[in-house]
């Protein structure tokens, strides 16, 4: 049976590592009977941290999809990762669901992920509802935590809950809005028993109900009467009230508990299922048309048949997986339709729904449902299906740029097609890891989103397909230019048995505007040279531009005008005059005092407020020149530099020490600059030694 639009509810769990996302969301499928026995992250069972690398490491690195059913209710979840490094997998999650349930540590309050996060949900227009999580553990507090939210993001949470009791002497939490307690359960293996509100904290649950009442009040003028004359609203009327400045972005709602003892998930199950927006109440999905303009397509199940792919999924035994969110039509079995992207028709397979790594067939999901996609082979993570006349896709994942790169190969060198195939199936996997072979350095180079993700790809292709890899760091592309003008002449003259071979080339070089590249110009007065010979001539220049003379690098930025020449009536030939002109030019570019090139990044670094003096000093250190600073409210400053790439290798490791984990940058190609004294120096040593290395090889 497809669970309709107005009873699905979508919440994406976020926040920073090691909050209780994962106990929490396990304690809510045992607390809402989806599951018979809840486990601990510790004994490496969760539902939703099954993967091999989640339960070696006690962490959770992908997004994992889980749901509870009450009545006829269907509470989608997704648990995302807390690192920085696993963000593609959060904002999969929020791009999926209607609601975000932030969690905040109970004992440190906000931390740097809660605050991107924050701001992440801000751009999204998210409605979002605060669990204050571990409130059993030692100097935890819950209005301290909202006090740090209150001062941090200038919101006005609204308690729903509230803790009975805080440290090891939580006993349990009062649901404020429908005024009864749920205890804490004596082992977190049991649920939550309901109870009458202690007597001591009647006055206590009054004042949060009055702030209660002026929140569900807030933006709807008839409420705010009646609660300013009567001093109190309906239960029916709070909820109303609730539900609409929840999904309207007004209000915070805010949870208090302890994930993994079992407290607070009742209330929290009650208000999700309640109160939180149906994906009928949320914004609208977009769209793009053929001219590239954005349209606005409501989540609607009276339409035809549309859906999202958010995640791909590469099981060792359920094969492909892709993970959709419906947006208009109900997707079944054996339906016929179009993939967005190429045109293609295909019918659909079975479809589930997922308890972490465990499936469960669905015959078919509605509009606004999350769910699974089995064995369609052609189906790519931000593709769209569609069964409308004139299809139109999605917009895809707004995901960030990779900045940490790593050359990789294989130690045994066998296996390099084995090792390219499992860094391509996981880069399918993960958007935010990518894999590219850079040809001028001759390298396979991977890019993620720091160290701790690429280990993890590394370390789940080292235990599951046995390849060894090694990394380094990537070679920088040098180029090569020259700074005057000069002048060479070629002769290149072989004369062996029969045919000789003769050609003389005299050629001008001069430097050209930064970024023009190469040009060419034919100078020859008369028929020194007869025109035939000309491509020759360029391919030799071509040739010998792809090394330069300094230390090999591709040389770019000059022209070349041959002024004068001369060929042999029977010696000469193009390859004659080829060799020629690679000589010529090398000679040529020798004499006209050629220059080191390094590339230059346009990096944007985003720092708290104490970070920045440290980062500042140390980005001079890196030879960057700051272009601009700017402060983007949350106590953050953004950073604009530019920086040799050379500086930047290992900037995305260097940053999170420098900041205990809280920056993060931008980085992009801008130019080339000269190098010169010591540094050019180093870079030449450097080729030199990569050269003779690379002979040795061969
Ligand atoms: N005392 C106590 N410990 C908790 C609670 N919730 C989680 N923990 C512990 O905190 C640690 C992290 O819990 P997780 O549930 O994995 O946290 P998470 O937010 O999912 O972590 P990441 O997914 O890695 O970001 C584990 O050792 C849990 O046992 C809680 O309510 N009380
Ligand atoms: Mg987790």
């Amino acid at each position: 049976m497809a669970y309709s639009t107005d009873c699905i509810r979508n919440v994406a769990i976020a926040g920073h590592g090691g909050t209780g996302k994962t106990s929490l969301l396990e304690h809510l499928l045992f607390q809402g009977g989806a599951i018979g026995k809840p486990e601990t992250v510790e004994s490496g069972k969760t539902v939703s941290d099954y993967g091999e690398d989640e339960i070696a490491r006690k962490i959770s690195v992908h997004a994992a999809l889980a749901h509870v059913s009450l009545k006829d209710v269907k509470i989608n979840f997704i648990d995302t990762p807390g690192s920085s490094d696993f963000v593609g997998e959060v904002i999969l999650a929020l791009r999926s669901c209607e609601t975000a349930l932030l969690l905040v540590d109970g004992k440190s309050g906000v931390q740097i992920e809660t605050i991107k996060l924050w701001r992440s949900l801000n751009q999204r227009n998210k409605p979002r509802a605060l669990f204050v999580s571990r409130l059993d553990e030692e100097r935890a507090a819950f209005e301290k935590a909202l006090d740090d939210v209150r001062e941090k993001f200038k919101a006005t949470p609204v308690a729903i809950t509230i803790p009975i009791g805080e440290g090891p002497a939580l006993k349990g939490v009062v649901d404020v809005l429908n005024q009864k307690a749920y205890l804490r359960p004596a082992a977190h293996d049991q649920k939550e028993v309901e109870a009458p509100i202690p007597a001591d904290m009647a006055s206590t649950v009054a004042e949060y109900r009055a702030k209660l009442f002026e929140a569900a009040a807030e933006g709807d003028d008839e409420l705010m009467e009646k609660y300013l004359g009567e001093g109190e609203l309906s239960q029916e009327e709070t909820v109303k009230g609730l539900s609409e400045a929840f999904a309207a972005g007004r209000v915070v709602p805010a949870f208090a508990g302890a994930g993994a003892k079992n407290v607070g998930s009742a209330a929290l199950l009650d208000f999700i299922a309640r109160i939180a927006p149906s994906p009928l109440a949320a914004a609208p999905e977009i769209a793009i048309d053929a001219e590239g303009k954005e349209v606005e397509v409501a989540i609607d199940p009276g339409k035809p048949v549309s859906a999202f792919v958010v995640k791909t999924q590469i099981d060792q035994f359920s094969g492909r997986l892709s993970y959709v969110k419906v947006v208009t039509g109900t997707l079944a079995m054996d339906l016929e339709v179009t993939n967005v992207r190429d045109g293609r028709k295909e019918k659909l397979g079975k479809l589930y729904t997922a308890q972490g790594k465990k499936l469960e067939e669905a015959g078919s999901l509605a509009a606004g449902d999350i769910g699974i996609i089995a064995k369609a082979a052609d189906l790519k993570t931000n593709d769209t299906i569609s069964a409308w006349e004139k299809p139109l896709p999605y917009h895809k994942l707004r995901l960030p740029t990779p900045v940490h790169m790593l050359a990789i190969s294989a130690v045994n060198k066998k296996e390099e097609d084995k090792l390219n195939e499992n860094l391509y199936k996981a880069a399918e996997e993960d958007l935010t890891f990518q894999v590219k072979f850079n040809q001028e350095t001759k390298e396979t180079v991977i890019a993620g989103m720091g160290e701790l993700q690429i280990n993890m790809v590394l370390d789940k292709i080292k235990n599951g397909a046995k390849i060894a890899a090694e990394t380094r760091v990537p070679r920088v592309a040098y180029r090569e230019t020259i700074t005057k003008k000069a002048s060479a002449e070629y002769t290149h003259k072989k004369q062996t048995g029969g045919h000789g071979q003769y050609a003389r080339v005299v050629f001008e070089v001069e430097p050209l505007e930064r970024g023009k590249g190469y040009e060419f110009e034919n100078k020859l007065f008369g028929q020194s040279v007869s025109k035939g010979f000309i491509p020759g001539i360029e391919k030799g220049i071509h040739q010998a531009m792809e090394s330069g003379v300094v230390a090999g690098y591709p040389v770019m930025d000059v022209k070349t005008a041959i002024v004068d020449g001369k060929e042999h009536p029977v010696d000469s030939s193009e390859m004659a005059f080829k060799i020629a002109s690679r000589g010529a030019f090398r000679e040529a570019t020798k004499n006209a005092s050629p220059v080191l090139l390094e590339p230059i990044m346009n990096l944007r670094v985003y720092v708290e407020d104490k970070d920045l003096g440290g980062v500042m000093s140390d980005l001079s250190g890196r030879r960057g020149r700051i272009s601009g600073q700017n402060p983007i409210g949350g106590g953050i400053v953004e950073v604009d530099a530019q920086v040799p790439q050379a500086e930047l290798l290992r900037y995305a490791i260097d940053l999170r020490s420098m900041t205990s984990g809280t920056g993060s940058f931008e980085v992009e190609f801008d130019h080339y600059s000269p190098i010169t004294g010591k540094i050019a120096e180093d870079v030449i040593k450097a080729a030199a030694a990569f050269r003779t290395h690379e002979e040795e090889e061969e």
